[in-house]
């Protein structure tokens, strides 16, 4: 049998990486785009990664940028997928009001210039297309649950430039008879979420502090509401999208939501701690209020763990996204199968893990590399 081919942009990151294992898995030849970097990029595909020397490898990795036309088209031609995922994106929409040009540069053109090099090089009967668009695009919503059908409202250059990718995605589906649709993903987490996301700021953070190696997380709004899923759910979705007879758009969401609040509280649960939060606005606290056994050795009951820190408002926020996912599971047979606490505690685990270890090197007196400054600069 023809081993099919898939293109991933966003190789490395976060979805890109689950959607590469899912992909090799299921027999396909996989292709992930990477950007040149002056650190390793790759540490969430180094265990799938190939020698490119061993011929029967399937995984493969090519330098490339959303921003470079000659590029992509390139390797579209060379490459000839049947299956292009466009993961790609300056994701973070707290610094796309920081670097908005270059968001749109990136998550907007980037798209068209995908769709561009498919309709020239005369593979749109070939080449289906996967464009992840996000619930972003209902920013400030217009009804509850967001459905497909549902107004867009963006509230961030990120998810402006987003709508400007969904649109074309369904243009070309219409102009040119191209199998090209948007998967409208909620929020979705694991524990290779980007750290300055807030599920993982949060795991990672209180994580950190159980172990000694940080004393308290700085926050911005604790009230905003989700619809969290994991990651691995989210891609298996990805795929089937693609599987079927005609290209349509889908909302992929849980159909819960649960606040940031709530999400901090399950994490210290995880941990053995207690919170409680006193004050309010800007002045609020998460104090400890009791801690289970010896399991978070550096706390003590009293001790401030969470502060708010304006810098982490947004010059315009969305206060609240819950999804509908109906037309997945009556459709597509698609049921997200971890809940939100679930992945919460994947998460806790993982980056306990990595706090132990760290704590570990600590009390041996060797450095640890812990970066949290820079890396919680725009989260
Ligand atoms: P990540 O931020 O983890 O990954 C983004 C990927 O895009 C990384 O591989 C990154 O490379 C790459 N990238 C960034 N800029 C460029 C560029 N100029 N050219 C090529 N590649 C680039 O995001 P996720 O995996 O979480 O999300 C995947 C996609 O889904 C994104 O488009 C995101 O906007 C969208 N989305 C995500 C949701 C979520 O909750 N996770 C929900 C809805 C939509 P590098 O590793 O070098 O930085
Ligand atoms: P979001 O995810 O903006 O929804 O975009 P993020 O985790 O960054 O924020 C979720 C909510 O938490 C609030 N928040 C904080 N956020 C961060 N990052 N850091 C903090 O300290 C903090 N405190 C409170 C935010 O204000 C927000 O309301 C993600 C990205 O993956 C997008 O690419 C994707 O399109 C959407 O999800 C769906």
């Amino acid at each position: 049998m023809v081993k099919k081919k898939a293109l991933i942009t966003g190789a490395t990151g976060q979805d890109g990486s689950y959607l590469a294992e899912f992909l090799l898995e299921k027999g396909y030849e996989v292709h992930g785009l990477k950007r040149r970097a002056s650190l390793f990029n790759t540490q969430r595909i180094d265990h799938i990664y190939v020698d490119p020397h061993v011929k029967s490898g399937r995984f493969h990795l090519h330098y490339g940028d959303l921003t470079d036309t000659s590029n992509l088209t390139r390797l579209l031609n060379e490459i000839e997928p049947d299956e292009v995922y466009n993961l790609g994106a300056q994701s973070h929409v707290a610094v796309s009001f920081e670097v908005p040009e270059y968001t749109a540069d990136v998550d907007a053109l980037g798209t068209l210039r995908l769709l561009e090099a498919i309709r020239f090089l005369g593979l749109e009967k070939k080449t289906r297309f996967y464009q992840a668009s996000t619930s972003e695009l209902y920013g400030l919503v217009q009804e509850t649950p967001q459905r497909e059908t549902t107004p867009f409202y963006p509230r961030s250059p990120y998810a402006v430039a987003k709508l400007y990718a969904y649109w074309i995605t369904v243009n070309y589906r219409e102009a040119y008879g191209m199998y090209a649709c948007n998967g409208v993903l909620f929020n979705h987490e694991s524990p290779r979420r980007g750290e300055t996301f807030v599920t993982r700021k949060i795991t990672r953070g209180l994580a950190n502090i159980s172990q000694g190696l940080e004393d308290c997380i700085y926050m911005g709004n604790i009230d905003a509401l989700r619809d969290w899923g994991h990651a691995k759910d989210y891609v298996r979705m990805q795929w089937m999208m693609l599987q079927q007879e005609a290209a349509e758009d889908f909302v992929i969401a849980t159909g819960v939501q649960y606040s940031v609040r709530q999400f901090i509280e399950w994490s210290a649960a995880e941990l053995g701690l207690t919170l409680a939060f006193e004050g309010s606005g800007v002045d609020e606290v998460g104090v400890v209020v009791a801690i289970e056994g010896d399991k978070a050795p550096a706390l003590k009951v009293g001790d401030i763990i969470i502060r708010i820190d304006p810098r982490y408002f947004r010059p315009a926020e969305v206060e609240t996204l819950l999804g509908d996912p109906t037309k997945a599971k009556n459709k597509l047979g698609w049921v997200p199968e971890i809940t939100a606490q679930e992945m919460c505690a994947e998460m806790v685990t993982e980056d306990l893990k990595t706090a132990k270890r760290h704590a570990l090197l600590k009390q041996h007196g060797l450095d640890v590399p812990m970066a949290s400054e820079s890396r919680e600069a725009n989260s």
